[in-house]
């Protein structure tokens, strides 16, 4: 058995909108009410994913979930006209960052040695509230061997998780038994922090962790009130590398003490504040980056165009990449679409380190069937949506009818 990590990206929905919708999430907020290009938001995630490929990584994907949520609209009796707000959030597309869709915890980590998975409760938001019951049909399917994968449900809605957004493991590879490092927040200015504790230790548990090597840290307040609504936002871990910002952690020095005595191995590249100011790293999302070992054995960075148009973030890489550090290359990709919601290449994928043989193959991507799904998106997806736009029956149709013919190219009919 090969054990490889596998990005499953979510494809961006037919429904894809900007209705401000997320508390704390600065660029959510300050495009609400913009119009929306469904069909170019979808195309930028497939070419992000064919860039990937082509870099020798193993791809996969999860599908849009079923839009407008006819169960939410009944259920809070909203009423189109006045509750906009809800009505949007039954058409939101947020399953795409399939970096809140779970956590994943992989073999060599677990009690069991099976690859665990615990589809996140998102509760903090109403809109991504209603996500988890359909996320996790979808994981129960494509990692139904149960002799490899565990899928567990959400935890209970008193605690909020937010999936892998807020969970980084490391090691001194993949395949090896690595150390997980969960990051919750407690505080957060006027915004809410969205991972709590307890819900992190339930994961852990639920994942038959070795509490030795399952780390629980605290997000720095400050940076939830800058707009790091998830960790993500301002660090990433591959292998034996943290790539972080100086202010990401409540206690930067505990944190990495913590880390090196757990992984002694383990390089830590840290962003001082004085050179790209949290601001600007949650403006450019420099750490909502995918950081990614190629076959050479070499580790990149996959950032969005906005990072690299960013003078002081660009200085800053340039420099790391003279210099000898652990960092080799860096790519940037457009997700311009997703990211005025939010979220950058690392929001929107769920990293899964398994052998590809025993996931559902429909769930993996070929560059034949990335070629169908860009047929059917050019087809089907909307080219335009105003928020005006939702609500509107016909528009509903629309959305419906592309999902549906997104399943059928894929032979995932079930998931209708
Ligand atoms: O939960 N945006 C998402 C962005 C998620 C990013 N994910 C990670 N950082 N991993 C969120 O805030 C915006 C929806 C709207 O405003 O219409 C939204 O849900």
């Amino acid at each position: 058995m090969s054990l490889v990590e596998i990005n499953f990206d979510g494809i961006v929905g037919p429904s894809h909108n900007y209705a401000g919708l997320s508390l704390g999430n600065i660029a959510s907020a300050s495009h609400k009410g913009a119009a929306s290009f469904p069909r170019a938001a979808a195309l930028q995630g497939i070419a992000k994913m064919r860039a990937n490929m082509a870099q020798g990584l193993t791809q996969g994907f999860l599908l849009p979930l079923p839009r407008p949520n006819v169960a939410l609209l009944r259920d809070l009796a909203v009423d189109p006209d006045t509750d906009r707000a809800l009505l949007a959030a039954a058409w939101s597309a947020s399953s795409m960052w399939t970096a809140n869709a779970a956590t994943v915890s992989p073999a060599p980590d677990t009690a069991d040695g099976r690859c665990h998975l615990t589809a996140a409760n998102l509760v903090t938001m109403p809109h991504r509230s209603i996500e988890w019951p359909d996320t996790v049909r979808q994981l129960r399917l494509a990692f139904a061997d149960t002799a490899h994968f565990a899928v567990h449900d959400a935890a209970p809605a008193c605690f909020g998780d937010e999936g892998a957004a807020n969970h980084m493991r490391m090691g001194l590879s993949h395949e090896s038994p690595g150390i997980e490092i969960f990051v919750y927040g407690r505080s957060g200015g006027a915004f809410p922090a969205r991972q709590h504790e307890q819900a992190s230790r339930a994961v852990a548990r639920l994942h038959g962790l070795d509490p030795a090597r399952a780390l629980f840290v605290e997000q720095n307040p400050a940076a939830i009130a800058a707009g790091a609504f998830h960790n993500d936002v301002v660090a990433v871990a591959n292998e034996r590398v943290l790539f972080t910002h100086e202010l990401a952690f409540a206690d930067p020095e505990g944190t990495y003490a913590a880390i090196r005595d757990k992984l002694p191995e383990a390089e830590i590249v840290i962003v001082p504040d004085d050179r790209v100011s949290l601001a600007e790293a949650i403006r450019s999302y420099l750490f909502n980056a995918q950081l990614i070992t190629l076959p050479t054995g070499e580790m990149a960075l996959v950032i969005p165009t906005e990072a690299w148009d960013m003078p002081s973030v660009r200085g800053w890489l340039e420099e790391m990449l003279r210099a000898n550090g652990p960092i080799r290359r860096v790519f940037p990709v457009d997700v311009r679409q997703s990211m005025a919601n939010g979220g950058g290449p690392a929001c929107l994928r769920l990293r899964v380190v398994a052998d590809p043989a025993r996931v559902d193959p429909r769930f993996m991507l070929s560059e034949a069937r990335a070629e169908s799904l860009s047929r059917v998106i050019a087809a089907e997806w909307p080219e335009q949506v105003d928020p005006a736009d939702l609500g509107r029956p016909s528009l509903a149709q629309t959305v419906r009818n592309a999902r549906a013919r997104l399943l059928e190219t894929l032979g995932l009919s079930e998931l209708v």
